[in-house]
């Protein structure tokens, strides 16, 4: 079969009436940057990327309140710069950023709103394991010519396209426009994306699970009992072996799930609990949602769909389950479960 490039499948998605040119021109852009990340990622000690940003007795900090990594600020910068001038976007805004970053003056300015996780999984750059950029797209409202904050506060239903590119053996890109999930492989030589899966599905049931283990004296009752039946397999009441995996990268952790199956938690516990949970609504569970979602899998916060959350914040955090959907489904009916029954046992 003739290879199909990101470019041609964009013009097969403007011609079905799914994206319009604009959209289709910011994605050509971001691919674009994405690829000059994975060029920085790949080069690692000998491109002088790796380690923290700032300097020893004045490291860089992000509004997140987390030390940055080189990797953090150079792939926030190259996004911010390829996207500056293109005259696609109203704005965008960053993990690594508090505020907005409009467009300089002297740019057109576009009808659509970028927000982007720009290096997901910093824990994991320096020990050379796949990191990824997050990206989610939204409408600019109609009146709004310098966009705050506020006008990126829309609900997960609502995003135009949402992907992810993960910086891992081969750099892959994952994406939706509402029309299914798709997959593109970074062909190096020729330096274009290349079609690799179209229309990619997520088994519904699945024997493998991902969470960070090390949190869970923390954890509340019903993800306790969730994870205790994971590892009880076929003694206990689940009747069969799960088997964990945990990369530490959200990127990683759900590419494995768009290609095999799979559910990955991180969900709300006593150390995150003033927080709402570790992830970022906005430009991590939103964008990850809209494209498992799209692939027949699920995502929630273990009580609502997070697609449906009202945004309160541009940094707001909440906690996340997605993938195959039964066990989604499970672990979040376990949580309703005890919150009903906690409110029977308040009313008696
Ligand atoms: P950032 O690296 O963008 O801050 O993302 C957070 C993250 O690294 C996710 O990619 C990952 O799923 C999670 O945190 C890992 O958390 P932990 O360190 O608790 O295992």
């Amino acid at each position: 079969m003739k290879p199909v490039s990101l470019i041609q499948f964009l013009i097969e998605e403007r011609r079905a009436g799914h994206i319009n040119a604009e959209l289709s021109l910011l994605i050509e852009v971001v691919a674009r940057a994405c690829k000059r990340i994975a060029v920085a990622t790949n080069k690692g000690a000998l491109g002088g990327v790796l380690g923290m940003a700032g300097s020893d007795d004045a490291l860089s900090m992000n509004i997140q309140g987390e030390a940055q990594k080189k990797l953090d600020v150079i792939s926030n910068e190259i996004l911010l710069e390829a996207n500056a001038w293109g005259g696609h976007l109203a704005a965008c805004a960053s993990e690594e950023m508090e505020d907005p970053q409009q467009i300089p003056d002297g740019y057109p300015k576009g009808q659509h709103l970028l927000l982007f996780d720009p290096l997901d999984g910093s824990s994991n750059i320096d020990v050379n394991i796949s990191v990824g950029t997050i990206f989610s797209v939204l409408r600019c409202p109609d009146d709004v010519t310098e966009p705050k904050a506020e006008h990126f506060l829309q609900p997960g239903t609502t995003q135009l396209a949402a992907g992810y590119v993960v910086y891992g053996p081969s750099t892959v890109l994952v994406l939706t426009f509402g029309h299914g999930t798709h997959e593109f492989t970074l062909d190096r030589e020729v330096g274009s994306f290349i079609l690799s899966r179209r229309g990619i599905r997520i088994p519904e049931e699945t024997a493998e699970f991902a969470i960070n283990m090390s949190n869970q004296r923390h954890w509340e009752a019903p993800m306790q009992r969730y994870v205790g039946e994971l590892l009880a397999g076929t003694t206990g009441p689940r009747g069969k072996d799960f088997n964990m995996r945990w990369v530490a990268s959200m990127v990683a952790d759900v590419h494995r799930i768009v290609t095999r199956g799979g559910v990955f938690f991180y969900p709300l516990d006593a150390k995150i609990k003033a927080k709402g949970g570790k992830l970022r609504l906005m430009y991590e569970a939103n964008p990850m949602a809209f494209i498992v979602e799209q692939a027949g899998g699920a995502a929630t916060t273990g009580r609502e769909r997070i697609m449906e959350l009202q945004p309160t914040g541009l940094h707001q955090r909440v906690p996340v389950f997605l993938g195959s959907k039964k066990e989604v489904e499970v672990a979040t009916h376990y949580h309703l479960q005890a919150d009903h029954l906690q409110a029977d046992g308040a009313r008696d």
